[in-house]
């Protein structure tokens, strides 16, 4: 994936293709005037950047489904977006204007799927071995506390508290601020029992939104990590602006991928391919929003997993396959391994160094997650279930409260 630390708007005529160029140069100027060239709406810089993007993204020669597949046109355009600096920025972008028409509905599985696809086919443009990873974090769940995990660390997606200074998005700027997170702060990873909920179903309208039965709403589960991982990721019109997005919405796509597969062994057999019922921007004949030449029943379609990709299985015991995930003999699952944990990220009882999740909230490290995202706009949350009793904030709860319900010091840990 291109780094990208540039702002954007600047030099556009360098990083974007024509057409979006001009549209970017010819109406910012116009965005705090009253000119009647203005677009309504556009109020900032920034939007009108996103709506540029969208004007453009798919106006080429007609992206036809009899063809299966996408025409080249398109797919150089979005490779363009990926192979230089800001290009990110601006993929990332297309997912903060969308927040209506692919969130709260079940077009949220379709508009997701495609957005994943085209970044996954932009990638493979600048190297034809990579493929897009899923980070499965029902393996941290399972960890005595998943604030340690690996994958937040140098190695996988960088830092996990406060502002990202280390791994491969080392000192991104993003739209939002600097890239920034607060793991385990809120929120809840998956679950092996939530995804295990959610594949008992056999009807997609029984686990998408508005319909969902109560304990098989997907997209709420999916809420959970988003949280968890704190900062950009919390935010609906700002989480794509941090890398782990699109790691953990390929998991949520390989969920749905599993559901697809369960739902042809269903009694009576049901058909992947159709779509909730569904009405407005999630209705399923509606233009997909920022990718006007798909309708959102497109994002359905089995041609995705038949011809553009498949998912590896996530790994199970007793062969975990990575030296940095073990298998736990007890629970019978892959756990990843902790990682090198520093002083500032622990606390100290009776002279040992403690790690584990009863206290991480009162660390160092983590006092200092929860100010640096403090800073951040990250404007509406994703709604998730209840938080992970191990995050910050119910341990935070708890030492307010006390263990017999009065406030007061901490009391005697009970996990
Ligand atoms: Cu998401």
């Amino acid at each position: 994936m291109a780094i990208s630390n540039a702002a954007p708007v600047e030099n556009v005529d360098n990083v974007v293709p024509l057409e979006i160029a001009n549209c970017i140069n010819r109406l910012t100027p116009l965005v705090n005037t009253t000119d009647p060239k203005k677009v309504p709406g556009l109020g900032t810089p920034e939007d009108v950047y996103v709506y540029c993007l969208q004007q453009f993204l798919w106006r080429s020669d007609m992206v036809r489904w009899e063809d299966y597949n996408i025409t080249k046109k398109d797919k150089d355009f979005v490779n363009g977006l990926i192979d230089s600096n800001g290009q990110y920025d601006m993929f990332a972008s297309l997912h903060d204007g969308v927040s209506n028409s692919a969130h709260n509905g079940p077009n949220f599985l379709g508009w997701h799927r495609v957005y994943l696809a085209l970044l996954e086919e932009a990638m493979r443009n600048i190297d034809n071995t990579v493929s897009l990873p899923y980070w499965d974090s029902s393996l941290d769940n399972e960890m005595a506390n998943p604030a340690n995990t690996i994958v937040f660390s140098k190695e996988f997606f960088g830092n996990g508290d406060g502002e990202v200074i280390t791994g491969p998005f080392a000192n991104w700027d993003t739209h939002h601020g600097p890239l920034t997170r607060n793991i385990a702060g809120e929120g809840q990873l998956f679950s092996k029992e939530n995804i295990t909920t959610v594949l008992t179903r056999c009807n997609t309208a029984e686990i998408t939104r508005p319909t969902a039965l109560q304990p098989c709403d997907f997209e709420r589960y999916h809420g959970g990590p988003h949280n968890w991982v704190g900062g950009q990721m919390m935010g609906l019109t700002t989480s794509s602006h941090d890398p782990v997005f699109f790691l953990h919405h390929a998991f949520v796509d390989y969920i749905w991928e599993k559901f697809r597969y369960g739902q042809l062994l269903c009694k009576p057999p049901v058909d992947p391919e159709v779509y909730p019922p569904a009405d407005g921007l999630h209705a399923e004949t509606n233009p997909m929003d920022g990718f006007p030449r798909y309708i959102n029943i497109d994002g359905y379609r089995n041609y995705w997993t038949q011809n553009w990709y498949k998912y590896e299985d996530s790994p199970r015991c007793p062969i975990c396959g990575s030296k940095y995930l073990k298998c736990d003999k007890v629970k019978r699952w892959c756990v990843p391994i902790e990682r090198k944990l520093t002083r500032k990220e622990g606390y100290i009882v009776n002279g040992t160094f403690m790690t584990d999740a009863a206290d991480t909230a009162i660390s160092e490290s983590a006092a200092e997650a929860r100010a640096a995202v403090e800073k951040l706009d990250i404007g509406k949350k994703f709604d998730a279930p209840d938080d992970d009793y191990r995050t910050q904030r119910a341990q935070l709860a708890r030492m307010a409260v006390g263990p017999n319900g009065r406030s007061g010091p901490r009391g005697k840990r009970t996990f």
